[in-house]
């Protein structure tokens, strides 16, 4: 079986430190989160950027100040920003990032409700627009999907050539408005998506580390982080994201599952680094 990727969503965009104490708005938290993780054994760190309060931007200056400082600690890291930004950000406000050239970033595949009054807008068209940029500054997506709908859509647009092969998916499982986290849906997931691809799960909330076991059996990814669940274990906070990236290396090696560093990553996903 190849090697397992884990990538660490160190700190989103609805995360508040009111979650967790340790959710990292600073630069300097920021290079922290990401060294803990990469030094549990993360090989890409999904990045979402915050002002210093704790407000989410996809400022590319912001991006640049934080991507640099965390290369200086960790260059060999694959650093993966988002495009999918917060609830209500602009299509090119969104887009920003990926003006840096990272080595990935991902693409989000369709809209969906976001708990509350908030909807994460992603129509066709503007899945197309971000893939056709991706396309044009040579950057490898990673397909955020949060429903099988979604993975079906982004199988149209590569068909149509706004998404290029072989597809790396995320199954991101258990948001309040998208697929549930249980098993018999990951299953449904990972038999959707061609012979060819690869995938990484992210399960939120106490879906996180179930979802990653089954990733591990099955010969999928991994993604943990701040983003997607701020709990070590039942009602104990994690003190950083590298604590819950330690929790998949050993369930890893429970099941025999070696782990990738990050140039072993970027041979499985095809990046050109
Ligand atoms: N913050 C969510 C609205 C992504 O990173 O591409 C969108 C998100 C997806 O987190
Ligand atoms: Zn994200």
């Amino acid at each position: 079986m190849e090697k397992l990727i884990i990538t660490a969503a160190i700190c989103g965009a609805e995360v508040l430190k009111e979650h967790n104490p340790a959710i990292p708005y600073t630069i300097p938290e920021m290079v922290r989160e990401a060294k803990s993780a990469h030094e549990a054994g993360a090989s890409i760190i999904h990045l979402h950027v915050r002002y210093d309060d704790g407000t989410p931007t996809q400022d590319k200056a912001r991006f640049k100040e934080i991507i640099d400082a965390i290369k200086a600690e960790i260059p060999d890291v694959i650093i993966q920003p988002s495009t999918g930004g917060a609830v209500g950000m602009s299509n090119d406000e969104r887009l920003q990032p990926i003006e840096l050239l990272p080595e990935m970033a991902t693409l989000d595949c369709g809209t969906l409700n976001f708990g509350g009054d908030e909807i994460f807008e992603n129509t066709e068209n503007t899945i197309k627009y971000f893939g056709e940029r991706m396309i044009q500054l040579g950057i490898k997506p990673e397909l955020e999907v949060f429903d099988k709908s979604m993975i079906d859509m982004a199988l149209r647009l590569h068909k149509k050539g706004f998404i290029k092969a072989p597809m790396h998916f995320d199954f991101v499982m258990g948001v309040n408005g998208g697929i549930s986290g249980e098993l018999r849906d990951f299953v449904f997931l990972r038999g959707s998506i061609p012979a060819d691809a690869t995938y990484t799960v992210a399960g939120i909330g106490r879906y996180e580390f179930p979802l990653a076991v089954a990733a591990i059996i099955d010969g999928g990814h991994v993604r943990v982080g701040f983003e997607d669940n701020v709990y070590l274990s039942k009602g104990v906070l994690a003190k950083s994201n590298g604590e819950l990236v330690e929790k998949v290396v050993r369930l890893a090696k429970e099941f025999g599952r070696e782990i990738a560093n990050p140039q072993e990553a970027r041979a499985i996903l095809g990046l050109k680094k």
